[in-house]
């Protein structure tokens, strides 16, 4: 396959090339692209130097596959330009989630909806992915009703200034902000923008991305998204509502069954997931499952992920490896 990454010399674009790398991803010519600013520099992949091009230039070479992270605006632009050039776009931003025309796909949920014809084929937003893929399982047992979730954001998820800013304060630097405010010693109850209905943007991903993945909108979600001091992976609470009962034991049964979920759940030992060990891994963690004693068929659970793996690289060249594997490309 010939393989463009685009925004190669972004934080996702540089997890990207590790995952392709680790997955051996079948790759006969890499094509690295990032913005005018970066085009010559060069960028490492399995040993070997290749040089930052521009997307024109990418265009031209006309690449099977092209997976971006650059930012809505360039995936906008040029998604397109790829995909008339013949190339299947996997696109990392939230520019073409909720086109009723685009697919949005999570592989062990939705991968199969994928056709040849699809060719700009989206990638959830971070925090979607780990919700839906302990989700998804007990949905088709269960029927989710509702579902409340709190999540606890790492900077990384922000960019590379975030992780500066945190760095700069942790070190007493002054420095350029990517926050309104101090993010160590702090939590910020905002992520992405605000929005009209006083929701921020990365909220209404998260309220409105998993009913289009599960292609069901029988339930709903109610968000708050938080960003704190961790650099590892995102975690989440999430009270879920199902119009069916469980038992508990069934519940961490289909979890350990599903494949990218791993519970780890041990009161007894203090075990429960935690950003520190879900970093640089592509599994989604489950932990302090337990019932909801206030109501009736509703579940507690913490779910945690490295954002920028399983929310970002990862499920998006384990949809490359689906359309390679199902030769729709
Ligand atoms: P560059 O490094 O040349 O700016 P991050 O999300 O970590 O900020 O990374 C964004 C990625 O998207 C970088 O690789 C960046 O390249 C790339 N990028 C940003 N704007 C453009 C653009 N207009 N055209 C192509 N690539 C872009
Ligand atoms: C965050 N979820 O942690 C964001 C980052 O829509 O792809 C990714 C934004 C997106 O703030």
């Amino acid at each position: 396959m010939k393989v463009a990454v685009v925004g190669a010399t972004g934080m996702v674009g540089e997890v990207m090339l590790r995952v392709l790398e680790e997955r051996n991803f079948p790759i006969t010519e890499l094509l690295l692209v990032a913005s005018e600013r970066s085009v010559g520099k060069k960028l490492t992949y399995k040993n070997q130097e290749h040089s930052i091009i521009g997307l024109a230039d990418a265009v031209a070479q006309q690449p099977q596959i092209a997976i971006f992270s650059a930012g809505g605006d360039t995936s906008l632009e040029w998604a397109p330009k790829f995909a008339e050039a013949g190339t299947t776009v996997i696109d990392n931003s939230s520019a073409w989630r909720m086109d009723p025309d685009k697919k949005l796909i999570v592989p062990e949920i939705n991968a199969h909806e994928l056709t040849a014809t699809d060719k700009i084929i989206a990638n959830p937003n971070c925090s979607t992915i780990q919700l839906v893929m302990a989700l998804a399982p007990l949905h088709q047992k269960y029927k989710m009703k509702r579902v409340v979730i709190s999540t606890y954001q790492s900077v990384s998820g922000t960019g590379v200034k975030a992780i500066k800013q945190m760095e700069n304060e942790i070190a007493g630097v002054k420095g350029e902000m990517a926050y309104p405010y101090p993010i160590g010693r702090n939590a910020l109850p905002h992520c992405d923008v605000f929005l009209e209905n006083g929701y921020t943007k990365e909220e209404m991903k998260l309220a409105r991305e998993p009913q289009k993945i599960l292609n069901d909108r029988s339930f709903s979600i109610s968000a708050t998204a938080v960003r704190i001091p961790t650099a590892g992976g995102h975690s989440e609470s999430v009270n879920v509502e199902f119009l069916n009962d469980f038992e508990l034991n069934e519940i961490r049964r289909i979890l350990n069954d599903t494949p990218g979920v791993t519970v780890q759940d041990n009161p007894d030992t203090n075990t429960y997931p935690m950003p520190i060990y879900a970093h640089d891994k592509d599994e989604v963690f489950v932990g302090r499952i337990r019932r909801d004693e206030t109501q009736r068929n509703t579940l507690n659970m913490w779910i945690v992920a490295d954002n920028l793996r399983k929310g970002a690289a990862t499920n998006a060249v384990q949809i490359a490896e689906y359309v390679v594997e199902n030769k729709l490309v």
